[in-house]
């Protein structure tokens, strides 16, 4: 009787204790996750994972990408938001350590599986993380799951990740017995699209968000994919094959390697480069020479498509890291029909868009065809809202990166998204939440001759180096990144040691050499709008911006008063629409004096900078005169 008692009492000071804990009380055991209730959701497995015991699905050992991890909490769950989703998540909570914060990652491609390498990276580092296969299991390149399963469609398009956030959150929830108290999301590729499309559609969700390399104009994509595609195949003899891209790649570097300063086998800034006819075959075709047919099909390459009036639909891709194994023989040329730009437009226009007649992506107008796929697919796939406010309004901040060699997505379409945030919500606006870093040499997310190492995949060692990281100082500390430092591996592999580093800098500006000691550190390289002007100057066929119209700026009433003279200096691109885009203050005069320079120069019209007779957009420095 009296030991009974005694039990009593202990279990009532064990209650007592654990209600008087705040959080414990209410948290949950993994299994209890189980019999968790979420609108649209049924809970598959809720299973505690030993450290190093998870073997992914399919698979008999465990594979490098999620070896060692620590012992979490692995939920499962399928979400029916309509009549024919099936979208399939997971989220993995570590069972002890949590950082108390929550970490969401993309999908490349046409998605169809769990990421678990990127569940594995985060649950290491202490985060709770959730993964979804948007919807539909697959490859990343398939895209059958889609026809004739418009709501299947829309999972894939936004409504998956979104899905897939807020009910990680419910789960974290329950079994910490606290919210996260910071969420993050991170992709590149297409889950550089879902990023963009969070912070646009759904700015609750997420915190900071990373974007890389997005295919975020989803649908002009497919435009220049088609572009490339009949460049190279509508005419007999077209066609480049895999045998001549080191010759291009050895051609570019040629040409335009040292424009940046530094013979380094990098282009700072592609755009300045244009090379034509360099290549043509003097004699009989080799693989060192291009045909004709083959010059005039690589210069539609980098020009990107154009409608009936030559205006551009979709920017093409620039001239850098054409070469190896995430360059063009993977994207663009690997045989008629077997490269992955073909591969995906044919798996879209097959699959999620209906024609009257079948699309032939070899004949079809690519205006119509961009025509086809706006009216019935843009809605749900293009992520392009430049008004990104509620997401600045509520705190957060947004990285994206782009490689200046990405021959999967061009990276001019990053820039423009940039430039479309900052016409949206006015000049120096975008810095205050947003930075795009374009990387020198990188190709799609990753590979490629320059520094493409910078957390995207690794963690890097800190803040400086990982962008991750960046962004949660950000969010966290209110210290913006002003540049990352990235790193260059040697073979890119992390073991072999670091063979070059370098600044990326936030867009407009530019990594520029000091002048003084080793190229390949990072220390001796600053961060310049100036440069790419600089560079376009010192090259015999560029010519700088023409001033058209440079209406006076206006003096304020309170400058005049006090009788304020003097010169603000602003940097701007001047773009190839002879506009001032991306108007900063470099030195400031007055705050209203600056203001009225910064409106007067946004009406000042010019003839586009030129090089090789075409128009180039450039970053320079404008000085704008107040005298009384
Ligand atoms: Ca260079």
């Amino acid at each position: 009787m009296k030991l009974v008692r005694l039990v009593q009492t202990c279990l009532l000071a064990l209650v007592l204790i654990l209600l008087a804990t705040p959080g414990l009380a209410v948290a949950a055991t993994c299994e209890s996750l189980a019999a968790l209730n979420l609108p649209d959701t049924t809970i598959t497995l809720a299973q505690a994972v030993a450290a190093g015991a998870f073997i992914p699905p399919g698979e008999s050992v465990p594979p490098a990408s999620v070896k060692n991890l620590p012992a979490f909490c692995r939920v499962a769950a399928t979400i029916k938001p309509a009549k024919d989703s099936e979208i399939k998540m997971e989220v993995w909570l570590p069972l002890t350590g949590w950082n108390g914060k929550y970490r969401g990652e993309g999908n490349g491609g046409f998605a169809g599986s769990i990421f678990y390498p990127g569940l594995a990276t985060a649950v290491s580092q202490g985060y709770a993380s959730a993964s979804t296969d948007t919807g539909h299991s697959g490859s990343p390149v398939d895209a059958h799951w889609a026809l004739g399963h418009p709501d299947k469609i829309v999972d894939f398009g936004w409504r998956a990740i979104h899905e897939m956030t807020v009910k990680a959150k419910s789960v974290i929830q329950a079994f910490y017995g606290d919210a996260p108290r910071k969420s993050y999301f991170t992709g590149c590729s297409n889950g550089g699209r879902q990023a963009l499309m969070e912070a646009q559609r759904f700015p609750e969700d997420y915190d900071g968000i990373i974007a890389g390399a997005p295919a975020n104009y989803w649908t002009k994509v497919f435009a220049t994919f088609i572009w490339d595609i009949q460049a190279m195949q509508a005419k007999p003899g077209s066609y480049i094959g895999a045998n001549k891209i080191p010759a291009i790649a050895r051609a570019v570097v040629a040409a335009c390697d040292a424009y940046d300063g530094v013979k380094d086998g990098v282009l700072n800034d592609p755009r300045a480069c244009r090379f034509h006819q360099v290549l043509l075959c003097k004699e009989r075709d080799s693989d060192s020479c291009l045909t004709p047919p083959q010059e005039a099909a690589l210069k539609k390459i980098y020009d990107g498509p154009v409608d009936a009036k030559g205006k551009q639909i979709f920017p093409g891709f620039l001239p850098g890291g054409e070469e190896g194994e995430g360059g063009w023989v993977t994207w663009i040329d690997s045989g008629p029909g077997k490269d992955l730009q073909s591969v995906f437009a044919h798996g879209f226009y097959t699959n999620m868009i209906s024609s009257k007649e079948p699309v032939n992506l070899k004949t079809i107008d690519v205006e119509t065809a961009v025509k086809l796929a706006d009216e019935q697919q843009g809605q749900t796939f293009n992520a392009v809202d430049p008004n990104l406010k509620p997401f600045a309004a509520r705190g957060g901040k947004l990285i994206m990166y782009h490689g200046w060699s990405d021959a999967a997505l061009p990276p001019q379409g990053s820039i423009n998204y940039y430039n479309s945030v900052e016409a949206a919500m006015g000049p120096g606006k975008p810095e205050l939440f947003m930075r795009l870093f374009m990387a020198p040499g990188m190709q799609h997310c990753g590979g490629g001759p320059g520094t493409n190492s910078f957390g995207q995949f690794a963690p890097g060692v800190d803040a400086d180096h990982d962008l991750n990281q960046a962004l949660e100082r950000w969010v966290e500390k209110g210290i913006a990144p002003d540049r990352l430092i990235a790193t260059k591996f040697v073979d890119d592999k992390p073991e072999k040691g670091v063979a070059m580093t370098r600044p990326l800098c936030p867009y407009p500006a530019a990594a520029t050499f000091k002048g003084t000691g080793d190229t390949n550190d990072a220390a001796n390289f600053g961060c310049s709008v100036d440069a790419a002007l600089a560079r376009m100057l010192n090259d015999p066929g560029g010519e700088a911006p023409r001033p058209l119209s440079t209406p006076e700026p206006k003096y304020s009433k309170s400058a005049r008063k006090q009788k304020i003279e003097g010169v603000v200096t602003l940097s701007v691109v001047i773009g190839t629409d002879g506009m001032a885009h991306d108007v900063k203050v470099v030195k400031s005069l007055e705050p209203t004096l600056d203001a009225n320079a910064i409106a007067a120069v946004k009406t000042w019209k010019f003839a586009p900078a030129t090089k090789d007779g075409r128009p180039v957009a450039v970053a320079m420095r404008l000085e704008v005169a107040f005298k009384l």
